[in-house]
């Protein structure tokens, strides 16, 4: 059995969402990397179905198929990715909320019967509430 599992790694395409900036100020306050949180995605739910972030926070979502390929998409924003299928290495979506609330993310790749419920979701709280959840 020859797997070429340096091949499994398929360099990761970058999808970046921004709102537009309310300024051109430098962002030289923000050197720290964009925390990772990785997503299991498996027919018919993505693990963990709840991401909390605070406002302005930047992550960056690695996700990963545990059975065939599926999409991520975030609703209201333009990211829509395609998750490889098993095997075949991950995506990294970055992704930062500009305002509080919660933003239903779900599978964008017809994955079968269950691809409807396949989906989870961002809450975004301000800074100042994050630490009572
Ligand atoms: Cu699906």
């Amino acid at each position: 059995m020859s797997v070429t599992f340096a091949a499994a790694w398929l360099a990761a395409a970058i999808i970046s969402h921004h709102a537009p900036a309310l300024s051109a100020r430098p962002r030289a306050a923000q050197a720290a990397a964009p925390r990772s949180i990785s997503i299991e995605a498996e027919r018919f739910s993505f693990t963990p179905s709840r991401i909390r972030v605070t406002v302005g926070e930047e992550i960056a979502l690695r996700l990963r198929s545990a059975d065939t390929a599926h999409g991520f998409k975030i609703e209201g924003t333009d990211i829509n990715a395609e998750i490889p299928k098993r095997g075949k290495g991950e995506i990294v979506v970055r992704y930062k909320a500009d305002a509080v609330g919660r933003y239903r993310f779900a599978c964008s790749r017809m994955c079968g019967a269950g691809h409807d419920f396949m989906q989870g979701e961002i809450v975004v709280s301000a800074a100042n509430e994050a630490k009572e959840r």
